[in-house]
């Protein structure tokens, strides 16, 4: 398949909120092909990059996406909201929400901080519904995130407690340990992607080690809040319908 039309296809998508079939439902897709599309995509978005985040490090979103390989994508600016901040509902598609943890890294690509973060993903395909090679292509479903207050790496993260919030209600507990065992070892894994991907971190880049728990829709006008364990908080608003 073209590669040019592909991305101009899920440009259209993301820009005007409207679901597309899936990419492989029209022919081959391999993965190579797919993060090519996925560059050229972002490219074509024309935002500057601010990181990269981790897909299906978990059990639980492996689980429920019925996709079973670690993938990776690329956050820009425009998708990054303030902590607290609002998202605009109406020029997502089906957006959900998931409970992550971000670090921040140094020059050398070494992690100097970490935070709660929550990820609002809105997958260009009808129904949410893709294969390996079309989520990739999707940039991961990356549409918007949150970061909360940075702080100093503590001395173990492989097991830290998880709450995600929706209007003051809990809707998915779990623990850190299910990004890949350890969020070190999703960061890690995703710096080595980059890399050979010809990707260099540059100084505080953000990386999402992906979510701990399955995601949750994301209604309008509600309120979403990230908990984790001895790290605080993450939180950020869906613009109200109309
Ligand atoms: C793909 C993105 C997965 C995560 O944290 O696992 C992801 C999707 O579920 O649509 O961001
Ligand atoms: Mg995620």
């Amino acid at each position: 398949m073209n590669v040019a039309a592909l991305v101009e296809r899920l440009h259209t998508a993301a820009r005007t909120a409207t679901a597309i079939p899936r990419l492989t439902s029209a022919g081959d897709l391999d993965v190579a092909t797919a993060y090519q599309v996925q560059a050229e995509l972002v490219r074509r978005h024309g935002e500057r990059l601010v990181g990269i985040k981790m897909g299906l490090t978990s059990r639980a979103k492996m689980q429920q996406m019925g996709v079973d390989e670690v993938i990776w994508g690329r956050l820009t600016e425009g998708m990054w909201v303030p902590d607290g901040g609002a998202v605009a509902h109406d020029r997502m598609i089906h957006p959900r929400v998931e409970p992550e943890v971000a670090f921040r890294l140094d020059a050398d690509g070494e992690p100097v901080a970490v935070a709660v973060a929550c990820e609002v993903i809105d997958s260009r395909y009808a129904d949410f519904s893709f294969t390996l090679p079309d989520v990739i292509a999707d940039n991961t479903s990356a549409a918007a995130f949150v970061v909360g207050p940075w702080r100093p790496l503590p001395a173990g993260l492989a097991n830290l407690g998880v709450l995600l919030e929706v209007d003051g209600r809990v809707v998915q507990t779990g623990s850190t340990a299910a990004i890949l065992g350890d969020p070190l070892r999703a960061l890690a894994r995703g710096r080595e992607l980059a890399r050979a991907a010809g990707l260099m971190a540059a100084p505080g880049w953000v990386v999402l080690a992906g979510a701990a728990t399955a995601a949750v829709p994301l209604p309008a006008g509600s309120r979403v809040r990230v908990v984790v364990e001895d790290l605080g908080t993450a939180s950020l608003t869906a613009t109200a319908p109309g």
